[in-house]
């Protein structure tokens, strides 16, 4: 037995025999509502000790524990059942306490299912033990510790503005975010982050109905924090109320807990609760806590444990003794039953069924989704000239007039993207015609901005976040991958967080740059499970593709990246200045997911594959060729993931010899990609590859040394073209 569950048998069963003699008058509500506290509180507790006893027998994965933690149960009964809850991964107290609060749950079967990766489990499905249930409104998170609070903080804000908008949302508009984390993961700048912007947001007068509640036992893992480094963090920030409760004596947490829930709920901004608590049994069952604690410290925390507070609180109500350890025992049994009745469960049993919530492609109903949006935007007014001619920046930002038009959960924003219009003036003019609700400045930090995006996106509202430019993805990343993309797969699909987000990068542009403004490191991007990934190069392509993004961020929830080349927002010419052989009028209403663009030439003896910049410098060096005999035709691939496979093996068997074209670095680029599929596919060749340096891009006229340039193009063309006869 562990020896937690011991002690608190012997000290109930001690003071079984010693205050038999001091029963209290039984004050039934009273003890109603401590019954419900405990009944959470020892499943909670049960079930970590369960959790270990099944991983010893091969049947669990996993044994992080809410024990010591269990007055969060407080937290769960103080706020509605219908407040949405991104939990702690020590929050079992607050999952079972939210679980009586709807009828016909099953809180002990959903988590042992999670301990067992079970298959019907019913949120992950087996895939991760997580807390997380559609019908108790806890969305599940992920073990990154902190990255679930910028999400939070997004569903906050993006709740009062989509009942603002009038848009459908899963949330009552007086509802409260909840969102626990530990002490050590509140100094991640995650959750510093989170925090700041949750009251820079409160601060400019907006709702943000956030409760933050920190479960402070002391420790990350093996690390102390010092007793006093939350409440000297967060106890005075400006905006924010402080609360502190003791988790150890839940009857004083009570009203403060109860306070805490009801401050957000009125005043509709921000409140931090430090509950603070200790932790039993270690960080997680192999963690082993005397290594790096006295076992004299660790006895100590027993005295504080809240169950023992609570029985406490029972009998101080009237109740026995012997009932409550009657209760205690019993609890145990039924889970104990219910491992049993678990044993012929099955487990996920193919990569098909593991992978099925990833991406869940309908590319036909994506396409009527797009005619609806076509049906829904402005009719063209009569007598209007022909459609105009559009650079790239003009036709995206024609594409997200005609999308906040058409639909009004569409919304827009980022840095400098509302008044200003965009470092590039690809959102001008949308502020003013749409309104600050909808197209709107954001704090300057992209791990807010994609938060904002997933909470906005849980809300019911279609986001169109703008990173202003792809060096700048890179400190927020693991907002897609960590959060947008896994959602999905530890949901299978019952939380959505669809979401485009435009990100201006790669190369070229010329007089502006050094690395920070050219970056074109996209492998990060590349290999994030589900995610989309569009490059548009031309004007035509780009006001369909983004539709087609939007498309399916409705349809399928399908969280897409459209990287938009800097070089092209404004280039009007191709082959020679003043041609304006580059605008294109947007004729093309949709592009599905995954097909490419074919420049064709019937009687090319070569296939240049490439997207972005180099689409525009393998046509001009396709010209070139041309003078000198060789015919080449260009493939645009549009979208870089999913790779269009089929359209890129069709162009290579259709002249014999590829050119991967790749302006992203040799290393990690696009192009590996590309020479992979084309290998796979059986395609003998010959293949030749293209790419810029393995480098960051210095300043001004130095990044030609590590761009891809039309020459080498050029060069790597003729000796594809002498290599043998077809
Ligand atoms: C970003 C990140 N870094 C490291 C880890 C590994 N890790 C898991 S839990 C943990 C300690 C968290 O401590 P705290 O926030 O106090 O929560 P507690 O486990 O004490 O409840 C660490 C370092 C992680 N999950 N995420
Ligand atoms: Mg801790």
């Amino acid at each position: 037995m562990d020896p937690l569950d011991t002690y608190f048998r012997t000290s109930l069963t001690a003071d079984l025999s010693e205050s038999s003699s001091a029963i209290a008058l039984l004050d039934s509500d009273k003890s109603a509502w401590w019954w419900r506290v405990f009944e959470a509180q020892a499943t909670s507790r049960h079930l970590d000790f369960v959790a270990r006893e099944l991983q010893q027998a091969g049947r669990g994965f996993y044994t992080i524990g809410s024990s010591g933690h269990e007055s969060n149960a407080l937290v769960a009964m103080a706020l509605r059942p219908t407040d949405p809850a991104l939990l702690h991964y020590r929050s079992g107290g607050f999952y079972l306490a939210r679980a009586q609060q709807v009828p016909r749950s099953t809180p002990i079967r959903d988590i042992l299912q999670g301990l067992m990766g079970l298959a019907d489990e019913p949120i992950a499905g087996g895939r991760h033990k997580v807390f997380g249930h559609p019908g108790l409104a806890v969305i599940p998170q992920t073990s990154t510790i902190a990255s679930h609070l910028p999400r939070a903080v997004g569903l906050a804000v993006a709740l009062h503005r989509a009942h603002r908008l009038k848009v459908d949302c899963e949330w009552p508009a007086d509802a409260v975010v909840v969102c626990s984390f530990g002490d050590a993961s509140a100094n991640h700048s995650t959750a510093a982050g989170a925090i700041n912007s949750a009251l820079a947001t409160a601060f400019r007068g907006l709702p943000v109905p956030i409760l933050f509640v920190c479960e402070d036992n002391g420790f990350g893992i093996s690390v102390p924090t010092p007793a006093d480094w939350i409440e000297a963090a967060y106890g005075s920030r400006p905006g924010l109320r402080y609360l502190i409760a003791d988790g150890s004596d839940p009857g004083s947490a009570w009203p403060v807990i109860e306070q805490a829930a009801d401050t957000v709920r009125d005043q509709r901004r921000p409140v931090f609760l430090h509950l603070r608590t200790v932790r039993f049994g270690g960080h997680a069952g192999s963690d082993a806590e005397v290594s790096y604690r006295r076992p004299r410290e660790i006895e100590a925390d027993y005295s504080r444990d809240p169950l023992l507070a609570t029985a406490s609180c029972l009998r101080t109500a009237g109740v026995s003794t012997a009932d409550i350890l009657a209760r205690y025992k019993a609890i145990r049994t039924e889970i104990d039953e219910q491992v049993e009745a678990l044993a012929d469960d099955r487990r996920l049993g193919s990569a098909a069924e593991i992978m099925a919530p990833l991406a869940p492609r309908h590319p036909n109903e994506v396409a009527d989704t797009v005619r609806t949006l076509q049906r829904m935007r402005p009719a063209p007014i009569e007598g209007q000239r022909p459609p105009k001619r559009r650079t790239l920046a003009e036709s995206i930002n024609a594409a997200l007039d005609e999308l906040l038009t058409a639909d009004r959960r569409v919304i827009v924003f980022g840095e400098d993207v509302g008044v200003k219009g965009g470092v590039y003036g690809v959102t001008a003019r949308l502020a003013r015609q749409h309104g600050a609700a909808r197209v709107f400045d954001t704090l300057l930090d992209e791990q807010a901005i994609l938060g904002l995006g997933l909470g906005a996106g849980l809300a019911g509202l279609l986001p169109i976040p703008e990173v202003q430019y792809l060096a700048y993805l890179h400190n927020a990343e693991d907002q897609l991958r960590g959060e947008g993309a896994t959602l999905p797969f530890f949901s299978q699909g019952r939380f959505r967080n669809p979401m485009v987000v435009r990100i201006a990068g790669l190369g070229y542009q010329k007089g502006f740059g050094g690395h920070f403004h050219n970056d074109n490191a996209v492998a990060v991007l590349r290999d994030i499970p589900g995610l989309v990934v569009a490059c548009p190069t031309r004007a035509d392509d780009a006001a369909a593709m983004l539709r087609t993004c939007v498309a399916a961020a409705i349809t399928d929830a399908t969280l897409s990246v459209f990287l938009e080349p800097i070089a092209l927002y404004h280039q009007r010419d191709l082959y020679q200045a003043g041609d304006q052989a580059w605008l294109a009028v947007a004729e093309n209403d949709h592009v599905p997911i995954g097909r490419a663009r074919s420049y064709r030439n019937g009687s090319a003896v070569l296939t240049m594959i490439s997207f972005g910049n180099g689409v525009p410098m393998s046509l001009r060096v396709a010209r070139r060729l041309a003078a000198s005999g060789v015919t080449a035709q260009v493939l645009d691939l549009r979208w870089l993931a999913p790779l269009p496979v089929a359209d890129i093996v069709a162009a290579a068997k259709s002249t014999g010899r590829v050119l991967v074209v790749d302006e992203t670095r040799h290393s990690g680029g696009v192009g590996e990609g590309v020479v992979t599929t084309l290998v796979e596919s059986g395609f003998p060749g010959p293949i030749r590859r293209v790419a810029s340096e393995d480098s960051f891009v210095p300043l001004g006229t130095a990044a030609e040394h590590v761009l891809l340039s039309e020459d080498e193009i050029e060069k790597g063309a003729l000796a594809l073209a002498e290599m043998g006869e077809r």
